[in-house]
């Protein structure tokens, strides 16, 4: 179904799509299965200017699937356990939200059998300068391998650990619970990842949970892992989102990488709403 009365327009070439002319707050149902539409085509979607409250955030989330639960609960808005808060505020010296999560190239949820279709962040208040959200083209990255090098790369699979990601955070330093360990196993996810709405290929490393490439031994596998990390990051095929207020910026996790960046968190706030949708297994 295409949009009606909408513009698109490419974040960078051949990736991303800015869509204008629609508040989404008012939004048809036809209107947003146009905006998922363009979503599984373009590897991430930007709406500018939408002032969404909770209730609004939750209503538009429904188009794309089932929100996802977050591993973390204490950082969820109150009431509404789908909305995570990624924030440097605190309220009572309590931190609101998680601060300066996901700085470091990575895709989301990679530690689970079925990693989290899309991330939505939405902008709440953001810092003048710092905290962009940088998104990396995985389609754009495996089209620019040789024929060779594909062929080489199409069957490995690697091995992600979410109790090795947990002891390398500052706040999973300490010994994970039981239950934790029990509903998070290992898993392993192939390194060249299929589009279930076109078939297209994305490379699909990530850094943070990946701890081998299975048959290979360490250090040589972790180290193809940090090559092709450093390869699909490139700036010819990376998107820098600059963010302002009433952003909603969502983009495919079956096809990208992303990464947060640091901002002066000593002179500014930054507090974004952001939401899982739930995912396939991947192949
Ligand atoms: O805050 C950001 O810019 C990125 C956060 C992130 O990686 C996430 O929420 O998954
Ligand atoms: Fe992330």
């Amino acid at each position: 179904m295409a949009l009606a009365a909408v513009d698109l327009k490419a974040l960078k070439p051949a990736f991303g799509a800015q869509i204008s002319g629609l508040d989404l707050s008012r939004a048809s149902a036809r209107d947003r299965a146009g905006v998922v539409e363009a979503f599984q085509r373009h590897g991430a979607i930007l709406l500018r200017d939408q002032k969404l409250g909770p209730d609004a955030l939750m209503e538009f989330v429904a188009a794309f699937g089932e929100p996802e639960g977050h591993t973390l609960a204490q950082f969820t808005l109150p009431g509404y356990p789908k909305i995570y808060v990624l924030s440097n505020r605190t309220e009572g010296g309590v931190p609101i939200g998680a601060h300066n999560d996901g700085v470091g190239w990575h895709t989301d949820y990679s530690y689970k059998a079925r990693p989290v279709m899309c991330t939505m962040l939405y902008a709440v208040e953001v810092p003048p300068a710092g905290s962009d959200t940088l998104l990396a083209d995985g389609c754009a990255a495996w089209m620019a391998l040789p024929p060779r090098r594909q062929a080489e790369l199409a069957p490995l699979k690697l091995h992600h650990s979410y109790q090795h990601f947990m002891a390398t955070r500052q706040y999973g330093a300490r010994e994970l619970p039981e239950e934790i360990k029990r509903a998070n196993p290992d898993v392993i996810h192939p390194l060249v990842r299929t589009h279930p709405a076109d078939g297209r290929k994305a490379l699909w490393p990530s850094t943070g949970t990946v701890i081998e490439v299975v048959g290979m031994p360490n250090p040589a596998g972790l180290q193809l892992v940090d090559e092709l990390v450093e390869f699909m990051t490139q700036e010819q095929f990376v998107y820098r989102h600059e963010w302002r207020v009433g952003d909603l910026l969502v983009w495919d996790n079956r096809c990208t990488l992303h990464t947060g960046t640091l901002y002066d968190d000593t002179k500014y706030f930054r507090t974004m709403h952001r939401l899982w949708v739930t995912g396939d297994r991947p192949y």
